[in-house]
């Protein structure tokens, strides 16, 4: 499943202790430092499913540091953590406020600093103390609470009346996972998916007056106002789908003119559950429309793969 947004709490390992020791013989201080909490840096990947990783801790932890040892030894330091996160990604921090952006391939960045080791008594040794009979405790690791989302711009977008199947055309051919029910609204925030390296979005259902805020539609129309390439589903359920047609178009122009010159493919779907002569005439009322037009069901494994053909060699679509 594409995980785009996940609350997370990091916390970088604790400094060890440094420790008050004395030398048998000689008496003197020989009490050594902590080592080094581990810290936790974040990664660019371009696995873009790189978040489903975190999905099942809601904590991180680094480990802390050992505390020193006798005979002047340094405890040893914890390893550092890395985490991976995909380009796109904005880290907030909700305490602080500090926002981390993952733009880049190779971005690498420490977001927690692990807690520096604390001194032994060695450490404090002087002409006036020679016996000192304190250490200092190792330093806290840093630890933030985040909220990490993924901004993936969508290259293709399926837009529609509510119930026309978008989202089980996208669960077919993406690995998405999205709810899917027999009523309208069954989509209530975009779902993304995706195939071939490009990202599908899945929007809410737009009814009549979507633009002027009825139903869930609108308010995700930014979504796919810079896709490459819109896929209109039309349930062939539909007596006259063309009307249907007609009313989602006029929708995006109502919410933003520039939408209607988005090159676009009408999917008519749910072909199963029509007789064929009943497909062939709703392809013909369609044709008029002048788009390429592709008949799909979700039953039917070969008109998913044509429609993951047109996906994947969208290119050649003007
Ligand atoms: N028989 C058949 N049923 C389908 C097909 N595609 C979708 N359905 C059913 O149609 C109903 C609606 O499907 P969804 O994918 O949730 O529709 P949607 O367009 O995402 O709906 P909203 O999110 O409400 O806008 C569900 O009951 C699906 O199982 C198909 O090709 N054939
Ligand atoms: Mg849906």
């Amino acid at each position: 499943m594409l995980i785009t947004e996940r609350n997370i709490k990091l916390k970088a390992g604790n400094g060890g202790n440094g420790i008050v020791s004395f030398y048998k013989r000689r008496k003197g201080p020989d009490g050594g430092n902590g080592g080094k909490g581990g810290s936790i840096f974040i990664v660019s990947t371009s696995d873009i499913y790189a978040l489903s990783d975190l999905s099942r801790r809601a904590k991180i932890k680094a480990g802390d540091g050992q505390h020193g040892m006798t005979n002047r030894k340094v405890g040893k330091s914890a390893e550092d953590l890395e985490i991976k996160v995909p380009i796109g990604t904005i880290i907030t921090d909700k305490d602080s406020k500090e926002v981390f952006e993952v733009i880049d391939k190779d971005n690498r960045f420490l977001l927690c600093r692990g807690g520096r080791g604390g001194k032994g008594n060695w450490e404090y040794r002087s002409s006036k103390n020679v016996t000192p009979m304190y250490a200092q405790k190792g330093f806290k690791g840093q630890e933030r609470s985040l909220y990490i989302n993924l901004k993936l711009i969508a290259d293709y977008g399926l837009i529609g009346l509510p119930n026309a199947g978008k989202s089980s055309l996208l669960k077919e051919i993406t690995n998405a996972n999205p709810k899917i029910g027999d009523y309208p609204f069954t989509t209530l925030e975009p779902n993304l998916g995706e195939l071939g390296g490009k990202i599908i979005a899945d929007i809410p259902g737009l009814i009549e007056g979507a633009s002027k805020g009825k139903g869930l539609g609108i308010k995700f129309l930014k979504h796919i106002e810079k896709v490459s390439l819109l896929f209109h589903c039309i349930s062939c359920e539909l007596k006259e789908p063309e009307k249907s047609y007609q009313q989602v178009r006029n929708e995006l122009k109502n919410y933003n003119p520039k939408l209607l010159k988005i090159p676009e493919i009408i999917l008519l779907t749910k072909t199963d559950l029509k007789s064929e002569k009943e497909v062939k005439l709703s392809l013909k009322i369609l044709k008029k429309l002048k788009r390429q037009i592709l008949p799909v069901s979700i039953h039917n494994w070969d008109s998913l793969e044509k429609l993951r053909i047109l996906v994947l060699k969208s290119f050649a679509v003007k």
